[in-house]
């Protein structure tokens, strides 16, 4: 029995949704916290998770903080090894795309949901959004390219955890109000995202 603190329509917590929904996993208590839920903002949060986000992992006397951590020691615990794969060379696959998702892939598109979506005043104007959108295209066209070469998913024809941390955000470049590059291997990757049901529970239901 874990604990996952973090509200169902944040990024990186849907993430790790999907993983326990995609696993069959639900021997867990989720809490609302974070942005519109309980305040992060408090010392008592601040010492499960310094950085003062969601999502927040704890089980027993474990804490785990940031997201692909989290789906690492949930897969590598929970689920059979086609999630996150014992051999190194496989592992380091997986891995390479969840560091990309994180340094990379994510930015334009964060901004994007900033600027449209939230509407946070930091992220507006003609030039912030053209930026974002131009590394958020630049981002999934890499993507594309990879989805074009490797098959069903991110890391070959099996669904790993670097589907999970990349899903959630594909879902959100198709679901912003933006003008798309034609992308034919992403969207159909997105369109076989959205048959799984775990997927669709998680990710889809959380909005954009
Ligand atoms: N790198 C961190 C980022 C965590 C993060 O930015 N979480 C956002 C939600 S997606 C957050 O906590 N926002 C403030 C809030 O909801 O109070 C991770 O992957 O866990």
């Amino acid at each position: 029995m874990f604990t996952i603190y973090g509200r169902p329509n944040s990024s990186n917590v849907r993430k790790v949704l999907w993983l326990c929904a995609e696993i069959g996993q639900t021997d867990y208590k989720r809490l609302d916290y974070g942005r519109g839920f309980e305040s992060c903002d408090t010392p008592e949060y601040a010492k499960l998770n310094p950085n003062k986000l969601v999502p927040t992992f704890v089980e027993g006397d474990l804490v785990i903080w940031e997201s692909n951590a989290i789906l690492r020691y949930l897969a590598a615990k929970y689920a059979d090894e086609t999630l996150y794969p014992t051999d190194l060379a496989k592992r380091a696959v997986v891995d390479q795309w969840m560091e990309w998702q994180t340094t990379t892939s994510n930015i334009g598109i964060r901004d994007l949901f900033f600027g449209l979506i939230v509407k946070d005043p930091s992220a507006t104007g003609d030039d912030f959004l053209a930026k974002a959108r131009t590394q958020a295209t630049q981002a999934m066209t890499l993507l594309d390219a990879q989805l074009a070469d490797t098959g069903a998913f991110v890391a070959g024809n099996d669904l790993t955890i670097a589907d999970c941390a990349l899903g959630i955000f594909v879902h959100r470049w198709f679901s912003l109000p933006v003008e798309r590059a034609d992308l034919p291997a992403l969207a159909a990757y997105y369109d076989r995202l959205k048959t799984r049901q775990a997927f669709e529970d998680t990710v889809i239901a959380g909005g954009p």
